[in-house]
């Protein structure tokens, strides 16, 4: 009898910067989840959405076929490889995790968006994210980019509310999240769980990049929650928190 040898997954995702998995909270997520799970993969970075069958990165390609979604890639693969981190947890903990994810992906999320792609000091980013765009297109790219941003997060609603809203709303989120999750090490103590890819992938972009906000300043006044932060990126990503501590001892 012959086993079929399942080939690594390939991950389309933005290119990394700033010595995170990835500034993007859902591709960052994916990869987390990846680790946790011990899922092979390989990485193709890619900067444009619109190449994935939703027009959102990341996504995955498994034997030829493409698939989009972090949650629908991640049910996927749990089937597939027979993998699963949360077999353990019970129902109320299921619960929790369902309810952290919503708040950080169907609200915090778009918070995301408007801290590190619309406020001035988010923008400044962006425009250094765009170096790899050939100079001449540079400013247009920039431009379209800003106004489909704003297109979308006024379209969404949280544009329409003023900045001491917006972040107030984005701290008041992670105060939710800081409340339920235990001392550690993991979100649900001590095995990480598909809940600590989200958690991480979101607060990784929040609290371990130089993207300033008033929401970094609140959670880096939270010890706990910049511990947990460093911890899963060593825990997960030895190299990028080897890379990080060389860069503040230079
Ligand atoms: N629900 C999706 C969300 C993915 C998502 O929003 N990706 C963003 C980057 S963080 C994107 O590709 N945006 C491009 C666009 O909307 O055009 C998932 O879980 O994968």
């Amino acid at each position: 009898m012959t086993t079929a040898v399942q080939q690594p997954i390939k991950l389309f995702q933005f290119p990394r910067r700033f010595g995170i998995p990835n500034l993007s909270p859902f591709c960052c997520k994916l990869e987390t989840w990846l680790r946790i799970a011990g899922v092979p993969y390989e990485i193709v970075e890619t900067p444009d959405p619109r190449k994935g069958p939703k027009r959102k990165l990341p996504f995955i390609e498994d034997s030829g076929v493409r698939i989009a979604d972090t949650s629908i890639i991640i049910d996927h693969l749990k089937r597939t490889r027979d993998v699963d981190p949360d077999a353990r947890l019970d129902a109320s903990q299921r619960a929790t995790a369902l309810l952290v994810q919503r708040t950080l992906e169907e609200h915090y999320a778009f918070v995301v968006a408007y801290t590190h792609l619309v406020r001035d000091e988010g923008g400044r980013h962006t425009r250094a994210r765009s170096d790899s765009v050939p100079s001449i297109v540079r400013p247009l790219v920039i431009r379209t980019v800003q106004k489909q941003i704003k297109n979308l997060l006024w379209q969404q609603g949280i544009l329409r509310h003023a900045d001491k809203d917006i972040i107030e709303s984005g701290v008041r989120d992670w105060r939710a999240v800081l409340a339920v999750m235990s001392d550690g090490p993991f979100f649900f103590g001590g095995e990480p769980t598909s809940v600590d890819a989200i958690v991480f992938g979101t607060l990784a972009t929040s609290v371990l990049t130089p993207v300033e906000s008033p929401i970094r300043d609140f959670l880096r006044s939270q010890p706990a929650c910049v511990a947990y932060a460093e911890r899963m990126r060593e825990r997960f990503f030895p190299e990028l928190a080897a890379a990080a501590r060389e860069a503040r001892a230079a």
